[in-house]
């Protein structure tokens, strides 16, 4: 019900009668007046005025089951919600919970992580009240070569989101980084259990630096916040809304085609390689090339001599010559 009341309280121009709220939900007023004690206690700043109710005067910056349900406009993602002040892997958690049948749509979220996953064994640096650490689980009905370019799905998702709560303009370094002046702010790591022929189920997390002022030694050349970059403390909760909003949205494009071919564009908009020379990593050769844009197959196209050629993210890093982007 704490949500049900917040999202109540939100929703009202001025206050809100403890009447109301009765009436609304169906409980006494002392129930309310509980409910409205744990929200404080929560860290809810609520007013309560004799003879005209309560009102809502700020909101913390938490990430709870209720504070995410009562601001939750999505259609489907985070149907069900889990949120853990401290986990392993929220990843991890995805995966375990798809193993007991969790649905599609499930959100992990997490404040910190003790052990926090990037791709092929690397770490997530994911240290308390600072970031979003955020899985989102998925059992679509797509052949497993496709699956990949849900990473690409998501990055977009990520950069629109960000666009729209922290009024700055975020860039993707292909294929799961979003940058913002160059440096890394989020990383995405998508992961499948699968069949040879056959998607189980398909989880997609999201690590995103919001408060943090410093980075560990390791990545402080490359590393950014949200805050850093905009002198700015956006609520986390807010955002994740905005991100899974964008989310569906690009999802239905892209489950539509099962390929990039509706987004592919708005992708490039946002690839900070665009047109610029990069070298990839490629453990057999490496070589240097100009980044063009994707395909429709979440591929990046690499002019060498005036050739494409299709880059895979499977395979290969893509760095700038300069440095990180
Ligand atoms: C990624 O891997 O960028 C994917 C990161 C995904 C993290 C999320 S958090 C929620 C979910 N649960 C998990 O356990 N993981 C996901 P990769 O491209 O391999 O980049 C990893 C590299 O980025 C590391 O080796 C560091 O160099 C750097 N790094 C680590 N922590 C960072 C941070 N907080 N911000 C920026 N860079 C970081």
């Amino acid at each position: 019900m704490k949500a049900e009341i917040l999202a109540a309280l939100r929703e009202a121009e001025g206050y809100v009668s403890g009447q109301e709220l009765c009436e609304t939900f169906g409980v006494s007023r002392t129930a309310i007046w509980k409910a409205i004690n744990q929200l404080k206690k929560d860290g809810y700043d609520i007013e309560a005025v004799q003879n005209k109710g309560y009102r809502i005067l700020s909101s913390p910056d938490i990430m709870s089951e209720n504070e995410l349900v009562s601001i939750r406009k999505t259609q489907w993602v985070g149907n069900s919600i889990y949120y853990y002040d401290v986990t392993d892997s929220t990843n991890m958690c995805a995966n375990r919970l798809a193993q007991e049948g969790a649905p599609h749509g499930t959100l992990i979220v997490a404040d910190k992580q003790e052990s926090g996953r990037g791709r092929r064994g690397r770490g997530w640096n994911s240290p308390a009240n600072t970031g979003i650490f955020m899985t989102l689980l998925l059992r679509p009905e797509i052949e497993t070569n496709n699956a990949s370019m849900l990473t690409l799905v998501a990055a977009m998702a990520v950069a629109k989101g960000i666009e729209q709560c922290c009024d700055i303009k975020p860039q993707i370094k292909w294929p799961n980084d979003i940058v913002l002046n160059g440096k890394k702010v989020c990383g995405i790591l998508t992961e499948m259990s699968a069949q040879i022929d056959y998607v189980n189920h398909i989880v997609i997390g999201i690590g995103i630096n919001v408060h943090n002022t410093e980075f560990p030694e390791e990545i402080s050349q490359t590393a950014t916040s949200l805050y850093l970059e905009t002198g700015v403390h956006v609520k986390r909760a807010q955002l994740i809304e905005a991100i899974w909003e964008a989310f569906e949205d690009y999802y239905e494009r892209f489950m539509a085609y099962q390929d990039l071919s509706a987004i592919m564009e708005e992708y490039n908009r946002y690839l900070v390689n665009l047109d610029r020379a990069v070298r990839v990593l490629d453990p057999k050769e490496p070589f240097e090339g100009i980044a063009r844009g994707i395909t429709e197959r979440g591929e990046l196209l690499v002019e060498i001599d005036g050739v494409l050629k299709k880059v895979s993210s499977g395979e290969v890093s893509v760095r700038g010559i300069y440095g990180y982007v």
